[in-house]
């Protein structure tokens, strides 16, 4: 099938957003005009009393106000520790939409947030790594990017409220811990390396440094509840440490520390590992030996560990929801929940780690309910962390400054089919800070890119090794193929989004 051309692409789906939203719309006046006839409340859209049902069935329709938006975004969950999140899939998945195949185009934390930030590919946002010297970090983003070009500048310029709760961008908070960056209206983020000590952190809360004790999970919650306790409409972007590793000023980098509750047996799967390395490039092989059984018990305590904090987290957002219930809010709130990156345990012999392009560490969990987002389903489209900036300002009506690389999530449920063959770019940095073994330099700090369609995954190093996997046939990618005319084709596919720009990272790319 020929590329749609941008245009047409762009008008269907907004048209097909449109009509649905004028039925939301549609729907909210007559239950409102109902309320008024027979004298009683009608909650939320109800079952159909005469005609069809509708096919799928919607959250609540949007109030004529604006719908709060809330963004829990979790720190190197995997997709599949979900299974540790009963309160997010009994009050965020059954009551919204999954997305199955939901990546991170850069998994690391901070060209991961800053891509949610932005709404962009990290090679139009420029936020390459973690620290300075990867051309990443906070500061890197405010000298080489817009800080004041945000979604918390555009939420606010739409007269929300806007919070940033937890964790932010890398090295925020390095120079002066009390800064708060334009377009937040109130801001409680631990500065710093404060931003990986689990207990006892030092938060910047609204320009002032103060200790706050106890448990950063509960922490998070409860600067997220004084957050949604606002006029509306409001947008918090609520950020939770865990799972990710913890640092103390004691202890240096160690395992993620779960709260006390949370401290027991959970059913974790054994460590992965691949004894057969001969389809990976050589450096990948020399770099990671096949993993000893004592290797794979210490890996799998640190997934223990990753799981109990995840569970930490899922009590917090089910006390964050009942808050949202109790003020009547709940329904007229966006919900989306996000992990910044996924994680490697074990797989393809990789001890613990990210910014690499399996599918363990590109796929995140991202769910969504609220209004308008389909309830108790499933979503298989391939989309982006960055789509839910798209989305966030569709919803919102807000206007964003930075050309959008991703596109609305509200989009693509009310026409999946319109974004059938949508591809995804990976691109990272480095891979386990394997710079020098691939060779040499990237200028653009750049060290491996990928295309992920539906069925397959490529991937092509500075120092051209490649990678490419039938994810159909073999999921876990454990046997690289040598297939040059479907690497040929992958390779098309990915020079058209290696360096693509708003609606062009969006065309259609078919490879068969
Ligand atoms: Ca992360
Ligand atoms: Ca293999």
């Amino acid at each position: 099938m020929a590329p749609i051309a941008a245009t047409s692409f762009t008008l269907h789906r907004v048209t097909a957003h449109r009509a649905r939203a004028a039925q939301v719309v549609l729907l909210a006046l007559v239950a409102a005009l109902a309320s008024s006839l027979l004298g009683v409340g009608v909650a939320g859209p109800g079952p159909a009393t005469a005609g069809e049902p509708p096919a799928v069935a919607l959250g609540p329709p949007a109030s004529t106000s604006r719908p709060n938006v809330l963004l829990i975004l979790v720190d190197d969950m995997r997709e599949d520790q979900l299974v540790h999140m009963p309160h997010v899939q009994e009050l965020i998945a059954d009551q919204g939409t999954t997305f199955d195949n939901a990546f991170s185009t850069f998994p690391l934390c901070c060209p991961a947030r800053t891509s949610i930030l932005t709404g962009q590919y990290a090679h139009n946002h420029r936020v390459m790594g973690n620290d300075a010297e990867q051309h990443g970090g906070y500061y890197w983003f405010t000298r080489h990017s817009d800080p004041q070009d945000t979604i918390g500048t555009w939420m606010r310029k739409r007269g929300y409220r806007t919070s940033l709760v937890g964790k932010f961008l890398n090295r925020y908070g390095d120079g002066d811990p009390r800064e708060v960056p334009p377009g937040w209206d109130t801001w409680s983020v631990p500065p710093g390396q404060q931003a990986y000590d689990y207990t006892d952190q030092v938060w910047n809360v609204d320009g002032t440094l103060r200790r706050v004790p106890g448990h950063s999970t509960q922490a998070t919650e409860k600067f997220t509840a004084r957050a949604i306790d606002t006029a509306k409409p409001f947008f918090v972007w609520s950020g939770y440490l865990a799972p990710h590793d913890a640092w103390s000023p004691e202890r240096g980098w160690h395992q993620p520390e779960p709260m006390r509750a949370d401290r027991r047996a959970l059913d974790v799967p054994p460590t992965p590992h691949e004894p057969d390395m001969s389809d990976k490039p050589r450096f990948l092989r020399q770099r990671l030996p096949v993993l000893q059984p004592g290797r794979r018990a210490t890996i799998r305590r640190h997934s223990l560990l990753m799981a109990q904090a995840v569970r930490g987290v899922d009590r917090m957002i089910a006390r964050t929801i009942g808050r949202l219930e109790a003020s009547g809010e709940l329904d007229d709130t966006l919900i989306i929940f996000a992990s910044d990156n996924g994680f490697a345990l074990g797989e393809h012999n990789i001890p613990s780690g990210k910014d690499l392009p399996y599918e363990e560490v590109t796929g995140v969990p991202l769910i969504m309910r609220g209004p308008g987002v389909p309830i108790g389903a499933h979503e298989d489209t391939l989309v982006t962390l960055h789509d839910i900036t798209a989305t966030i300002t569709d919803l919102a009506g807000a206007r964003a400054g930075r050309r959008q690389d991703g596109v609305s999530l509200l989009d693509v449920v009310a026409d999946p089919a319109a974004y059938a063959d949508r591809a995804v770019l990976y691109e990272s940095g480095g891979i386990m800070g394997s710079t020098r073994e691939l060779g040499r330099t990237s200028p653009d700090r750049r060290f491996f890119l990928g295309l992920r369609t539906r069925d397959h995954s490529y991937i092509q190093y500075v120092n051209g090794a490649s990678e490419l996997y039938d994810l159909r046939a073999d999921p876990r990618q454990l046997d690289s193929l040598r297939d040059p005319a479907l690497a040929k084709a992958m390779r098309s596919g990915l020079d058209r989004l290696k360096n693509c720009r708003g609606a062009a990272c969006n065309r259609p790319i078919r490879v068969d």
